[in-house]
């Protein structure tokens, strides 16, 4: 398996695969002790799949599209890892899930999906971290605001990831970096980073994983931001 970005990213991963695709929790895979997962949401067509893609230097293990609403299942991925601080490759789990927003399906698709994709947040009981994207170029929007309130209040882990800033200019992207600080404030979350990504250039991938590594107990890996800014 190419790992494409191996060289430019000094954690390793050694393998990546897509494990199953369910409709709902309670065909999921079960949770497996020691195993981290990272769950991603944002609204359909913000670039989730794509996240994951360039986060595991995959092209398209995870099936992106410019059509809203193309991940319609809970996609189940696992990835093996390892850097030079650790001993033995350590395996976790990610779940893309459906966009909320403007997905071209039904309202009662919709619902239903709503239904689910609740059930799994709040049962789920491995879940290390939440994974919420958003659109640098039109920065929280109201459903976001929405999801993160409901995140809150289920006190779920969570890291916000502003994406697609290769699309923005720098002043848009300042502005949406702005208003989502002034939100974050607003809400209590002031310590929380927002890091902004572009899976177009793969900006933002190294402190991607070196949050995860902090809160998710992934390979500590401070010589990331070293190599990044090399
Ligand atoms: N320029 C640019 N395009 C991106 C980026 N991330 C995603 N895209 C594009 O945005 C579109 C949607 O990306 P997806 O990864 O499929 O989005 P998603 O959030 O998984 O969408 P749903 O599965 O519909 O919820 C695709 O055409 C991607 O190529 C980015 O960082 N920069
Ligand atoms: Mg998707």
């Amino acid at each position: 398996m190419a790992n494409l970005f191996a060289k430019a990213c000094p954690i390793k991963i050694h393998d990546s695969n897509i494990i199953i695709s369910v409709p709902s929790k309670a065909l999921a895979p079960e949770a497996e002790e020691g195993v981290p997962e990272i769950v991603m949401v944002g609204r359909s067509n913000v670039g989730k799949s794509s996240w994951i893609n360039s986060m595991l230097g995959r092209k398209n293990l995870a099936r992106t599209s410019n059509t809203p609403g193309k991940t319609r299942l809970m996609n189940f991925y696992e990835a093996t890892c390892s850097s030079e601080t650790l001993a033995v490759p350590r395996r976790w789990s990610i779940v893309d899930l459906p966009g909320y927003g403007y997905a071209k399906v039904s309202k009662k698709e919709m619902a239903e999906w709503n239904k689910n994709f609740q059930y799994y947040l709040k049962n789920r009981t491995n879940i290390d971290m939440v994974v919420q994207l958003i659109d640098a170029r039109h920065g929280f929007m109201d459903s976001d605001i929405d999801m993160l309130d409901w995140l809150l209040f289920h006190d779920l882990p969570i890291m916000i990831v502003i994406t697609k800033v290769d699309k923005c200019s720098n002043r848009e992207r300042s502005e949406s970096f702005q208003s989502a600080k002034k939100l974050l404030d607003k809400a209590g979350l002031a310590q929380l980073p927002i890091i902004a990504y572009s899976a177009e250039t793969h900006e933002g991938r190294v402190p991607c994983w070196m949050y995860l590594a902090d809160q998710v107990g992934l390979p500590h890996l401070q010589e990331m931001e070293a190599n990044e800014s090399a």
